[in-house]
Parts: structure tokens; sequence; C-alpha cells
């Protein structure tokens, strides 16, 4: 639990482990980080507070706008913006991810101290995270299932913490047809993907509306924290150090 003052807290709780894995539900699933991990209340109130505030003040300065579905240019319903030095975006030409706000022109803002301290605590990786997408949904906004698949690297997982009312999620397998099941995730709630679980498909279904006092506006935002890039396999695997010399 990140509470204001403090960063630290045991429990955890695994759900959808992958059931083919003989580590399945084991402690070393967790190691190995195989599934999706939901830590209700992660965030305490007054954690929720100073991670809004701050991420209002992003808002300041890479305003939310709204993304548009790729070749139709249909608008979205959820409004978008990102901290990091790369952000996700969509519009006519497609998903990608790019170094700056489509209408500002100018670079992301940073990753906030407290969102990459989340990261660290949840992530188990060994690198920083390049990109958080800020999603805010307002009372009537949804998002369609998908997969997350824009990043060169699925071996990372992606950290997701909710804010304000509470949104349906659904979630899958990483067939559009299979099965899929629903949480509920409310305002303080982290989600952790790796391994099968990152290509998960998955959506928000719908915004519980009046569920949260943490908005005075009312709606969600959801913070997706995730590596874009894929490191040098020398780097990742820790094996040794790339040492380039040039002869004559
Ligand atoms: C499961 N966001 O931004 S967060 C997205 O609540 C996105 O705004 C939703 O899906 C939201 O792409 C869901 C939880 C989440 C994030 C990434 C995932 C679940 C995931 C990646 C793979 C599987
Ligand atoms: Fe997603």
């Amino acid at each position: 639990m990140i509470s204001a003052w403090s960063s630290s807290d045991a429990t955890c709780s695994t759900v959808l482990p992958d059931r083919t894995s003989p580590l399945a539900g084991t402690s070393a699933d967790r190691a190995e980080r195989n599934g999706l991990i939901l830590r209700p209340g992660y965030l305490d109130r007054a954690a929720q507070e100073v991670l809004l505030g701050v991420i209002r003040e992003i808002i300041r300065e890479a305003p939310l706008y709204t993304p548009r579905m790729p070749k139709t240019g249909k608008p979205m319903s959820v409004r978008m913006t990102n901290c990091g030095p790369l952000g996700w975006m969509t519009d006519e030409a497609g998903y990608r991810y790019q170094p700056t706000h489509p209408e500002t022109g100018r670079p992301w803002p940073p990753i906030p101290d407290i969102l990459m301290r989340a990261w660290a605590d949840l992530a188990g990786h060994p690198h920083p995270p390049e990109a958080c997408l800020i999603n805010y949904y307002g009372a009537e906004a949804r998002m369609g299932l998908h997969q997350d698949r824009d990043e060169q690297d699925f071996g990372a997982p992606v950290v997701s913490l909710s804010l304000g009312d509470t949104g349906l999620f659904r979630v899958g397998g990483t067939r559009r047809g299979d099965p899929t099941r629903s949480f509920r995730l409310a305002s303080g709630d982290a989600v952790m993907l790796a391994g099968s679980a990152r290509l998960a498909f998955h959506g928000i279904d719908r915004i519980i509306a009046g569920t949260s006092t943490l908005l005075p506006e009312g709606g969600r935002i959801n913070l997706t924290l995730r590596c874009v890039t894929r490191v040098a396999d020398a780097a990742r695997s820790g094996a040794g150090k790339v040492i380039p010399l040039s002869f004559g």
C-alpha cells in the first residue's frame, strides 16, 4: 500500500494465473509474474489525493485530447494524455508512441516520482517505465475489448492505477473469442499484467457514476505505466557488458 507517508505492504492477490504453468498459484508464480495481479486499495485516500494533484498538473501542461480511431477517425469516448519520454496516441494515421503531444507539439511532461515509486514497488522489472498513458472516462465513456501490442517488449509488465469512480473492467484470454471475467476497478486499486496476461484482451464496459468522491467533477482516471522500446539483449540478460572496440 502506498500511503502518503509510506510505500510498502505485504499483501498481494493473484488472479487469473496461467493454469498451464506448473507454477500457477504458487509464490513462484508471483515471482515469475505471470498473470493478472489485482491489489485493491493499493493507494490509500491520502495517496490518491497526492497523485491526483500531480496528474492535474500534468494535464495543465499536456491537456486531455480526444483520440481518434485509425483510418475512420471516429472519436473515442475516453480522453487521453501522457507523461514520460514516450506517449501512446491514436488518430487516422494509426496507433503509435511518440515523444510529443499531438496538439501542443510539446514533449510530454516527465513521469512523476510517485509513479516511478509505484512501478518500482509493483512491476518487479529492472527497467523504468517509458510511458504513462492517462485515460479520463466521463460517466458515458467506455473502452472496447483490445490488446495492448504497440510496445516492442511484451516481456515487460504493464502497471495500472485507478482514481475516481469505479470502472467495470473486463479481461479475457489472448484470443478475442476467449471467455472473459469482469472486475470492478475502484479508486486506489492497482493492476499488474505480466507474462501471458500481458497480451490478454481487455476493456472497460462502463463507469459506475457516484462511486467515489475523489474527483468533484466525477468520472475515472486510469494510469498505465509501460516499457515501450526493447532494451539490448546484453543489458537485459546481464550476461555481460558490450564494449565497442575499434581497431586500426
Ligand atoms: C490487461 N486501459 O489504456 S487498465 C489501456 O482502465 C487500457 O483505462 C484500461 O486498457 C483502463 O490500454 C484498463 C488495466 C489494464 C491495462 C493494460 C492491460 C489491463 C490490461 C494489458 C494487458 C491486459
Ligand atoms: Fe489496454
